[in-house]
């Protein structure tokens, strides 16, 4: 391995294993950073809806370049729901950290989903991506309806 990977891969393992505040200056920047993660990947999903629900015109390049996004944003919201942060400023539902199981299981399952719609847009098959677009809605519906204040 270059000796850069090595101290990258240092540097994840470290930051791994710190405690999750350590990740962030205060409450409110874990907030700030799954707020951001989860628009992001709202913005995302909009724009493939619209793909899907044939508002806007297929395409397969545009469609593929927004999965990709999904899929790296889908795995940085969680690690910004340390204890502690349902603030004023956040509609996150205390049952997150009461029923921290269940939470992390509906992000699994989000994210697995979320696999599953980045190979399907890959299949540039707008049918594929159909069939694979709703369950990521659905995953990401059960969270809000159980977690989120709306
Ligand atoms: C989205 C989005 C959500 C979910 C949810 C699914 O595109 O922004 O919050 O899907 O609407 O029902």
């Amino acid at each position: 391995m270059p000796r850069l990977h090595l101290v990258a891969a240092a540097v994840i393992g470290l930051t791994g294993a710190l405690p999750a505040l350590a990740q962030f200056q205060k409450p409110e920047d874990a907030v700030k950073y799954r707020q951001s993660a989860m628009f992001v990947m709202g913005n995302h999903m909009g724009r493939l809806n619209a793909m899907v629900q044939g508002r806007v015109p297929f395409d397969a390049a545009q469609a593929a370049a927004n999965a990709d996004v999904l899929l790296v944003m889908s795995k940085l919201p969680f690690v910004g729901f340390i204890d502690g942060t349902t603030a004023a400023n956040s509609k996150a539902k205390p049952e997150i950290w009461t029923e921290r199981a269940k939470f992390d299981a509906g992000a699994q399952r989000m994210q697995e989903a979320m696999v599953k719609l980045n190979e399907a847009a890959k299949s540039a098959n707008l049918d594929q991506i159909k069939a694979a677009f709703g369950p990521v809605g659905q995953a990401c519906k059960s969270c809000h309806d159980s977690y989120w204040k709306q």
